[in-house]
């Protein structure tokens, strides 16, 4: 099976990491040629707790793929980048790599994608996986396994009927080559759900780290911290439950496990702001307010949060999803 690998930040090295030591067939897709580079010729350093594990992979540059012109080349392409990287350029390489039969599975966070990939390959194709595995990037050719987690993987469309027998076999296929690579990895057909109960988390640790700069473990103190994650996960529960989304019951405390767990991680968003680069709120907390003022839901600290991210980013970010 092949498997191409779109994105090399922390989720995208740690699983070709991982697939290339159990033997399969990866291929990993890097923004620069540098680090294409560097990958092919010293490998991948995967740090697991002590141990600094080189990895030998495959890589090619975005712009390498771009002009190759292959088709059909994947049987899955594990799409690694963030949201607001799925661009229509992307989305053309994508669609042709995997050709008529290959399938995509979605690593982002937020929601929104979905409907942007589905222009290019068939809604039937596309997979979504949820993960609670924590890796940082600590370099070009270095990535640290922070945490192990669990991988939920299922088909992106909402009804089951829409998993065909290629689609189950295809599943199967990925969810072995995953748990070869070591991985915990669980298929559902309730990838919305899980999708959305994600988003809540984020939606309540990332913008408040952010804008407090402040590790996981350090939000969930008493008095303003806590009132503003109770206000922004009840707006967000309160939009999800208009959707039609069935929420965990222990959705809030899951928000302070997580913050538990993760204790002395940054955020990602705390990370995209500190490096200066635009978020990914658009298409978390803005996915809130966007649905919120479809269902004429008031979502108040929602919209304020989005801003003050907004204005935090690049020049006061004002990108759209
Ligand atoms: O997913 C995360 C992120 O940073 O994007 C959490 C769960 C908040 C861990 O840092």
């Amino acid at each position: 099976m092949n498997i191409i690998c779109i994105g090399a930040g922390a989720i995208g090295m740690l699983v070709t990491a991982r697939l290339a030591l159990a033997g399969a067939n990866v291929l990993l897709v890097t923004h620069s040629e540098e680090q294409a580079l560097l990958l092919n010729s010293g490998g991948l350093n995967l740090l697991e707790g002590p141990t600094d594990n080189p990895v030998s992979v495959k890589a090619i540059s975005y712009g390498q793929l771009a002009a190759n012109g292959g088709t059909g080349q994947a049987d899955w392409v594990l799409l690694t980048v963030k949201q607001k990287h799925i661009t229509p350029p992307l989305l053309d390489i994508v669609s042709r790599i995997a050709g008529d039969e290959g399938h995509v599975l979605c690593f982002q966070n937020g929601i929104g994608h979905v409907e942007r990939i589905s222009r290019h390959v068939s809604a039937e194709r596309i997979f979504l996986a949820v993960t609670t595995e924590g890796a940082r990037k600590l370099g070009p050719n270095k990535v640290a396994h922070t945490g192990a987690g669990t991988t939920w993987i299922g088909p992106a469309a909402p009804k089951p009927k829409f998993l065909t027998e290629m689609g189950q076999n295809r599943q199967n296929l990925i969810v072995h080559s995953l748990r070869q690579g070591g991985f915990q990895v669980l298929p559902s057909n309730q990838m919305n759900e899980l999708v959305w109960n994600k988003l809540l988390i984020n939606s309540v640790i990332n913008p408040l780290t952010a804008l407090l700069r402040i590790r996981n473990g350090e939000l969930p103190a008493a008095g303003e911290r806590i009132e503003l994650m109770r206000l922004l996960l009840n707006e967000g529960i309160s939009v999800a439950k208009g959707l039609g989304i069935r929420v965990r019951d222990d959705v809030w405390e899951q928000v302070l496990d997580v913050c538990r767990n993760t204790a002395n991680n940054h955020s990602s968003m705390l990370q995209d702001v500190q490096a200066g680069r635009s978020t990914e709120i658009e298409w978390i907390n803005g996915a809130i307010v966007k649905q919120g003022y479809l269902l004429h839901i008031q979502v108040p600290v929602s919209e304020t949060i989005c801003r003050l991210i907004k204005a935090a980013g690049p020049s006061g970010d004002n990108h759209t999803a």
